[in-house]
């Protein structure tokens, strides 16, 4: 054979858009633990929540009002909001819809800015087309611009374009994913692991109404299948739990909200008569276990004002010392939830907030 006897068989149809996602999906399907964590039960529950925390964001952004998780008896996990629905116009820079590119490439609409308050810390953020690469079925719907839109997926690969399938009223967005059973092994979920994620999502979030249903586990057997969580007192209900079959020495916990430059502040404290201090702090729903900025302003400020207070009315004689920190945490069950456009979460596990 001659050169230039070779048939082209095709045109080359791969754009540049078509080689980040192959790229993407690849790389997130040969080290699922780099975006995830682990191929365990741990990783099989994170594609949940980050799809969960995609609806949070929403609702965050002041547009969801609820969401609703079921699990299928086949494990098929849906996640459902009611929120403006993923965009469906077209990407400029990648000449796919915008559902799309969300759903097939790296990071996009990702936690990286110009997106509002996301949930995102440690490993999570990592977006949709993660768990659309380690999902062996994927469909999304939206209900958008009068119509139902939906896209299916293979492993993060489009099985077809995005097809307006019918007019349809109101708006949201509607995930239904079947995480891959080569990746993880035979589909197992706990429901009490679930359930208490949500209930947190819906204190800290209050007014979401989160319920979650599962066939799943009514077919197992377990005697808890579904729950739905709504706060309207928001952390403040929170720290009610927290002190329930506690001696309170004040009947409602203490709340206090402030939003400065962006970055929205919310505490609720309550004190009981016992002598340990248990206050939960959270930064962009993510749970700091190791405390930060937001935590250790917080203890400091609640200080200076039990001080202020006690100077004032005379409680401290001049001669008295000040309460010391511990002082004025004796006793305190306290919830601190701070929502930032741009957390900086620190250290190994990155559980502690950064910002200053
Ligand atoms: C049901 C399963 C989980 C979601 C939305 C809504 C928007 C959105 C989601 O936009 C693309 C990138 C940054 C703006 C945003 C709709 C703005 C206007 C949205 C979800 C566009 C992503 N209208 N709801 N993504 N952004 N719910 N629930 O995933 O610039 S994802």
């Amino acid at each position: 054979m001659v050169e230039g006897d070779r048939k082209k068989v095709g045109v080359e149809t791969y754009s540049a858009g078509d080689i980040q996602v192959l790229e993407g999906r690849e790389a997130v399907r040969r080290r699922p633990g780099m975006y995830i964590g682990s191929t365990d039960y741990r990783g099989l529950h994170h594609l949940i929540y980050e799809i969960v925390d995609n609806a949070v964001d929403e609702a965050m952004a002041g547009y969801c009002t609820g969401v609703q998780i079921n699990i299928l008896s086949d494990g098929t996990v849906t996640v459902q909001d009611d929120g403006r629905g993923i965009p469906v116009d077209l990407h400029p820079a990648t000449g796919k819809s915008a559902l799309e590119t969300v759903m097939t490439t790296l990071h996009a609409g990702g936690k990286f800015g110009g997106k509002g308050y996301a949930v995102s810390g440690g490993l999570h953020g990592v977006g949709a087309s993660v768990v659309n690469a380690l999902s062996s079925e994927m469909r999304v719907e939206v209900r958008r611009d009068g119509h139902l839109w939906a896209q299916e997926f293979r492993r993060g690969l489009a099985l077809g374009d995005l097809e307006q399938v019918e007019p349809a009223s109101g708006t949201g967005t509607l995930t239904i994913f079947k995480p891959d059973e080569e990746i993880f092994g035979p589909l197992s979920y706990g429901f009490d692991d679930l359930s208490q994620r949500f209930k947190e999502m819906a204190y800290l979030n209050k007014g979401l109404k989160i319920s979650i249903n599962s066939p799943w586990h009514q077919e197992q057997g377990f005697p808890q299948w579904r729950q739905t969580y709504e706060f309207e007192g928001g952390i403040s209900s929170f720290v009610e739990q927290l002190n329930q079959g506690k001696e309170t020495l004040h009947p409602q916990p203490l709340y206090v909200q402030k939003t400065v430059e962006n970055t929205i502040i919310e505490a609720a404290f309550q004190y009981n008569s016992g002598f340990s201090e248990n206050t939960l702090s959270f930064a962009n729903c993510i749970n700091t276990t190791d405390g930060g900025t937001h935590l250790t302003g917080f203890r400091s400020a609640l200080t200076r004002a039990l001080n202020d207070y006690a100077r004032k009315q005379k409680f401290l004689k001049e001669d008295q010392a000040n309460l010391s920190g511990e002082d004025s945490r004796e006793g305190l069950n306290a919830v601190l939830s701070v929502k930032l456009i741009d957390p900086q979460f620190e250290g190994q596990t990155k559980t502690k907030l950064g910002n200053a």
